[in-house]
């Protein structure tokens, strides 16, 4: 099926915005199976439940990465120059930037997100907390490219891609988005990248499908989001979470399941589902260091540094790019 994103912003009055979320819906849900992309579990009500995923007792990723780079920052600040840009690619609470900044002598901070309202906020809360540090929010979806703002034309750049959101993409989008960081950044550039690790799969299965049901509402709160932004008709009690780990392609996945046969409306259009009918709604690639360095050196990147904790769940890399 082709639906125009113009096309859909006419008949539906929607903006660019909205438009291209009409779009990539509907494209998702008329594909078998069915689809929808992760970046759209981020509206304010997603981001919330986002950051309740972080503090649950089965989601260790964020407290893993946290604690990597509070007890390395003084080794991390030694591998940096100087005075340097601190690019921060989808700056979400800005909490582990915070800690890169108060470890090293950073001279700006350069938090680019598609946000800007949430960008703007947390700007003037950096300045009040790093005087020293000149901060130049950037609204960009950072897997296209985007300029980098002047004033830090002169400094050195280093990339910051924490949380393991690399995880998100396909390990193609993931090669991609190395190169695209590889050539936003320029030569010279360190890049600072969080990415989990292959573990115990009932580690990893517990993680996405906690015993609150945080994760499951987190899910559920995508098609909540297409009700209200797409006037659509989904009746959430109709669905399931369900987090499974494919052992073959190293990823949790997260699915929505049909629990009875229903058809559901969004933007006028039907779309039917079949009785535990799925929507694949994410994709959570984990890594093992080998893979996960093979694949920044295939992407214009040579590994400098790796730490992990003590218990081997999480890794942060350091890269430099190769010329
Ligand atoms: C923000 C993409 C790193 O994959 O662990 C958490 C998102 N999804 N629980 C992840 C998520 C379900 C998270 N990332």
């Amino acid at each position: 099926m082709n639906v125009h994103v113009s096309a859909l912003a006419k008949t539906h009055h929607l903006d660019e915005r909205e438009a291209q979320f009409a779009h990539d819906v509907v494209e998702g849900l008329t594909q078998h199976p069915k689809r929808l992309p992760p970046k759209y579990f981020y509206d304010e009500a997603g981001s919330e439940l986002f950051e309740e995923i972080t503090r649950l007792p089965e989601y260790y990723p964020t407290r893993t990465e946290l604690g990597i780079l509070h007890d390395r920052a003084a080794e991390i600040a030694a591998i940096l120059p100087g005075h340097a840009a601190l690019v921060e690619f989808g700056a979400g609470a800005a909490t582990k930037a915070r800690l890169l900044l108060g470890a090293c002598r950073f001279a700006a901070y350069v938090p680019v997100d598609i946000s800007g309202d949430f960008l703007n906020g947390q700007a003037r809360d950096l300045s009040r907390d790093f005087p020293k540090v000149a901060v130049y929010p950037v609204i960009a979806d950072f897997t296209a490219p985007f300029a980098l703002p002047d004033a830090i034309r002169d400094m050195p750049k280093v990339g910051f891609f924490p949380g393991s959101t690399i995880g998100n993409f396909d390990p193609h989008e993931a090669s991609a988005f190395l190169r695209s960081a590889r050539a936003i950044l320029g030569d010279g550039a360190t890049l600072i990248v969080g990415v989990d690790l292959e573990k115990d799969e009932q580690v990893l299965r517990a993680a996405y499908n906690d015993a609150a049901g945080v994760t499951a509402r987190f899910d559920l709160n995508m098609l909540a989001r297409i009700n209200r932004e797409l006037d659509g008709n989904f009746d959430l009690s109709g669905f399931a979470h369900r987090a499974i780990y494919n052992r073959e392609r190293h990823r949790i996945e997260m699915h929505l399941i049909s629990r009875r046969a229903q058809t559901v409306r969004v933007l006028g259009q039907a779309i039917p589902f079949r009785a535990g009918e799925t929507i694949h709604t994410e994709s959570s690639y984990k890594y093992s260091i080998a893979r996960f360095t093979a694949l920044a050196r295939g992407s214009g990147w040579t590994p400098r540094a790796t730490w992990t904790d003590s218990a081997g769940m999480f890794s942060v890399h350091a890269l430099l790019a190769r010329d």
